[in-house]
């Protein structure tokens, strides 16, 4: 039997057998589990899809396995390609499930990266079996893509650290069981002036001040931190190199954000497909007008170009074991305004039917467009990318 060109990006030389077996396996994990989410409280959504993610095993792919499996993971170090490959997938099934898989990963990823022995055996293995819920919380009301402006202060006192300010746009916010915090330790200092803290949910003087209702819902607050006294233990890598552990996380889990929007625009194309062969229109399919196929061979050509720069990302992070910085900048504008398009073009198919509240093609359009200002937005990356290659050429 030929093999579905849609399957065909799994045998790219990025990927190895692990992967396929994995895209194979969630694959039909999804068809089986994902069918029936109950969405009438996201937050309780969220909570039941981290617990089924935890039980059925694929929570272990956010965090790593560390000394005799101490931290839960399934591979001894984070792998960008488990991570999109688990994220494609999952997006190709449900925005909700994708979620709740990507905020496990990027709520951990920093104690992921630079937490202690003990933190790590604290937080990690109950992340991966999906019993603590994780945030990552980084953006401010007034520093969100200039993040180093931030301003939410932690101050030292005596043995603890007195946390002063707030945090927005906080994914897993009111339902995560500790939050990765990025607060200024010294004033004045920009970006060398900030430190992680593992903070958890039942601190004092941690407050979930709004719930945030946004056009794909799920778990979101703003939140404030008021006289919020931390122990030094909770202090996550060094004082002052906050900043960079910021991005550093980022560059691990902003190719996912890639893979997750390749997952969406997969999805759009499948369904536009089916419909485009079913429908009758002028004397014959939709399928047959040439200005749908124009639509399909666009479509095709940019989903395989955004899944490209994206499983190379996560191929140079993983063997090359270089900072993928401007690979993933790469693959996460590319990928996310592409799906955009995509998911528009084939939505368009749809006439009347594709804004119905709740097509597969209404959701599509709602889930993909945050991907575009999440985890640094388009015209961060830009940046992003303009400045590696800056760095170069000394002038
Ligand atoms: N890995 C490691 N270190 C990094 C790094 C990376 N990917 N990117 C920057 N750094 C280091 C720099 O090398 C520099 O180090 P030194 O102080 O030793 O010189 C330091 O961090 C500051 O870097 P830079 O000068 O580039 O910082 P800027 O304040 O100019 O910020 C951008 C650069 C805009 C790229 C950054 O603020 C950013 O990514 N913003 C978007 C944030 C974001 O994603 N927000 C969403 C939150 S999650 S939903």
């Amino acid at each position: 039997m030929t093999q579905a060109y849609s399957d065909t990006w799994l045998e790219w030389p990025f990927l190895d057998e692990s992967h396929r077996a994995l895209a194979k396996a969630l694959n039909a994990w999804c068809m089986q589990s994902l069918g029936d989410i109950d969405e009438s409280s996201v937050d309780q959504a969220c909570r039941q899809l981290v617990a089924d993610l935890g039980a059925a095993g694929w929570l272990r792919y956010c965090v790593p396995s560390g000394p005799d499996g101490a931290y839960g993971g399934a591979l001894p170090e984070l792998d960008s390609r488990s991570l999109c490959i688990v994220r494609e997938t999952l997006a190709g099934h449900h925005a909700l499930a994708d979620f709740a898989f990507a905020m496990q990963g990027l709520g951990s990823g920093a104690i992921s990266l630079a937490g202690t022995d003990a933190q790590k055996r604290a937080y990690l293995p109950a992340v991966a079996r999906g019993e603590k819920i994780a945030a990552f919380a980084l953006s401010e009301p007034n520093a969100g893509s200039d993040v180093a402006a931030l301003s939410c202060a932690a101050r030292l006192d005596g043995d603890d650290y007195i946390l002063d300010g707030h945090k927005t746009w906080i994914s897993n916010g009111g339902i995560a069981d500790f939050y990765c915090v990025f607060a200024r330790t010294e004033p004045e200092a920009g970006s060398r002036g900030i430190s992680a803290f593992i903070v958890d949910a039942n601190t004092p003087g941690l407050v979930i001040e709004e719930m945030i209702d946004v056009i794909s819902p799920h778990p979101l607050a703003l939140l404030r931190f008021d006289q919020c006294r931390v122990p030094q233990s909770q202090l996550l890598g060094q004082v002052n190199q906050g900043f960079k552990l910021a991005m550093q996380t980022l560059d691990v889990f902003r190719t996912s954000v890639a893979a997750a929007a390749v997952g969406f625009a997969r999805k759009a194309l499948s369904e536009g497909l089916v419909h485009a062969k079913g429908r009758q229109i002028f004397g014959g399919a939709l399928a047959d007008l040439q200005l749908t196929q124009a639509a399909f061979g666009d479509a095709a050509t940019e989903i395989d170009q955004s899944a490209l720069l994206t499983y190379r990302a996560a191929w140079v992070r993983d063997v090359q074991k270089r900072p993928p910085t401007a690979e993933t900048a790469m693959a996460k504008m590319s990928a996310t305004e592409s799906a955009q398009g995509v998911i528009d073009r084939m939505q368009q198919m749809f006439g009347g039917l594709g804004v119905k509240r709740n097509h597969p093609l209404e959701r599509l359009y709602r889930d993909i467009r945050a991907l575009r200002i999440y985890e640094g937005a388009t015209e961060v990356q830009k940046l992003i990318i303009s400045r590696e290659l800056l760095k170069e050429k000394k002038g």
